[in-house]
């Protein structure tokens, strides 16, 4: 049988959710032929297979959105201060049409593999289905959390009703009504899609295991006069977002937490509390992340809100968190949570004390018993940052597999490249950040130096392994000075069994990152070799 010819394309973008598409505008906009390659029946990424009930954003809508178009911005209309996923796949896909991106993205094309070609200097890459490309860069825009994990319960095949992970949720909508439904997890997903689910079905079982500290979202709708004044200030929000540590709007109070006298330091704690989004982390005292006493003192102050609100003395203490520092995993923001526990209809078990022994056709069994159910859902989070590269064949300089080359843990100079992948580019690897925020400054950093190395004449460029080396202690050293967790945690691959654990993201805030960036691209490439 004929083989289908092999396209040629100088630059191969994997993924078309938020990073891919801004990577494919700005890739072209510079004349270079791109193209996006993606699993999914359509754009979006996370906004597209993320649509369980209850899928919100928690960044404000206008921080999270495009910066680089002023007639984008002033086109699109937010209906909320934190939007649902419809509304996001709505924009993404208004991006797509209003940018022409969609000629140049190929849908349901998952790709298999990518080996670099030494000779050619040319990635070889091949896709589920056979196609066969041949790209000078592969840029992989494949997100951050996007390999849904599936814990390696006894008999997760055997479930005889309906089961979904909140990451592969159907398009039409799920009946839950009268329905028997358990839910998995109790992270930022699982607390958004309990919620929602248990208004709807007959009865929630909820299967706990680490409880998070959950606040509230506070999200309220934008009307005409608000997006108007949205509208003017763009370029002051994305300038603030720039200037904070995590690129979210919200800047902390300079003030170290002791100093404050334990009254006003209460009536600080209540006014961040009342605000939007995540006010209550980021807009904290500036020692919040570093200083254990003080955070313990926080903590305390969101105890105390969680007892207020479940009525049953027994259940807020399963859901009062005392085994990490608030922030050391990412806090979940909600609406009516913890109230939801409130409902005859709702039982929560935690799985610490009643240990998840099987999944069998009828339901769940923990060593108390087996909990009977029609709808099993899985809102068990995903092998973050690594999980979808390394699910495929990529191999490097030599044939070494990348697998193979992180079998310590996860290592990118400047979370971008990674020493014996040549002309291979990651995104969102560096930072914990307001997506958008970060995705733009990569995506317009690996664009910048695609073009660079096409007007200079240069075939490939490759991290250099010693820089990439220092780049990693310099990162983790700043991380190391920050509370983090010492519970399961998908920021260091302690999530997934097996996976080495190993903090990547760098520590230094979105503007340090950035102007590190800036300095190197200045210095032609720093740290990178280009020959
Ligand atoms: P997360 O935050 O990783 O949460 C996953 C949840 O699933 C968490 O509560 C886990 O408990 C739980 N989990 C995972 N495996 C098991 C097993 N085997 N038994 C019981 N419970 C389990 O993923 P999310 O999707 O909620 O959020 C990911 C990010 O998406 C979020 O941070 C936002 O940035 C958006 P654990 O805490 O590990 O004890």
């Amino acid at each position: 049988m004929a083989q289908t010819p092999v396209e040629e394309i100088d630059a191969l973008v994997i993924g078309a959710g938020i990073t891919g598409l801004y990577q494919l505008y700005c890739l072209r906009r510079q004349g270079v032929n791109a193209r996006i390659y993606d699993a999914a029946g359509g754009v979006g990424g996370t906004w597209y297979w993320n649509r369980y009930p209850g899928a919100r954003l928690d960044s404000e809508s206008w921080s999270y959105a495009y910066s680089f178009s002023d007639e984008l911005l002033q086109e699109w209309d937010w209906s909320e201060s934190f939007v649902g996923q419809p509304e996001l796949e709505r924009y993404l896909n208004y991006v797509a049409d209003k940018f022409e991106l969609r000629p140049h993205i190929r849908l349901n094309t998952r790709v298999k593999g990518a080996a670099f070609d030494e000779q050619a200097n040319r990635w070889r890459v091949e896709t589920e289905a056979g196609h066969r490309a041949r790209a000078r860069f592969v840029i992989c825009a494949t997100g951050l959390l996007s390999a849904k994990h599936v814990p390696d319960i006894p008999g997760v095949d055997t479930f005889a009703g309906e089961s979904f992970h909140t990451a592969r949720w159907p398009r039409e909508p799920v009946d839950f009504g009268g329905k028997r439904v358990g839910v998995i997890g109790v992270g930022s997903t699982g607390v958004q899609v309990i919620t929602e689910v248990a208004k709807q079905c007959g009865h929630l079982t909820v299967f706990q295991r680490t409880p998070n500290y959950c606040a509230p979202l506070r999200n309220s709708p934008i009307g005409r006069e608000w997006m108007e004044q949205i509208k003017a200030n763009y370029h002051e929000v994305f300038e603030g977002c720039r200037r904070t540590i995590s690129g979210f709007i919200h800047e902390p109070d300079p003030r170290r937490t002791l100093e404050v006298p334990p009254e006003e330091r209460e009536a600080f704690y209540e006014d961040i509390w009342q605000k939007p989004g995540f006010a209550k982390w980021f807009g904290n005292f500036s020692d919040l992340m570093i200083d254990r006493e003080a955070n313990e003192l926080y903590c305390e102050f969101v105890r105390r809100k969680i007892r207020e609100r479940v009525k049953d003395p027994e259940v807020a203490e399963k859901l009062v968190p005392k085994d990490h520092h608030f922030g050391a995993k990412r806090i979940p923001l909600e609406t009516d949570y913890y109230e939801t526990y409130n409902r005859d209809n709702v039982a929560l078990v935690d799985v610490r004390e009643d240990p998840i022994q099987r999944i069998t056709p009828r339901g769940l069994e923990t060593r108390s018993g087996l909990h009977e159910l029609d709808v099993l859902i899985f809102a068990t989070g995903f092998d973050a940052l690594t999980g979808e590269v390394t699910r495929m064949d990529i191999r490097g300089v030599g044939g070494q597999t990348i697998q193979e080359h992180w079998a310590d843990g996860p290592s990118m100079y400047l979370g971008l490249q990674t020493a014996g992948f040549p002309n291979l580019f990651f995104e969102n690897g560096g930072l914990f950040c307001n997506f958008t925020r970060c995705a733009e400054a990569t995506a317009e950093f690996v664009s910048d130096a695609i073009v660079y190395l096409r007007d200079q004449g240069f075939e490939r460029m490759e991290a250099d392994a010693q820089a990439e080396r220092e780049w990693i202690e310099h990162a983790q050293s700043l991380s190391a000075k920050r509370l983090i967790s010492d519970v399961p945690n998908w920021a260091d691959g302690s999530n997934i069994p097996g996976k080495p654990v190993a903090l990547a993201f760098y520590g230094g805030g979105f503007k340090r990152y950035t102007d590190i960036c800036d300095d190197v691209a200045a210095q032609g490439y720093r740290g990178f070799r280009l020959t």
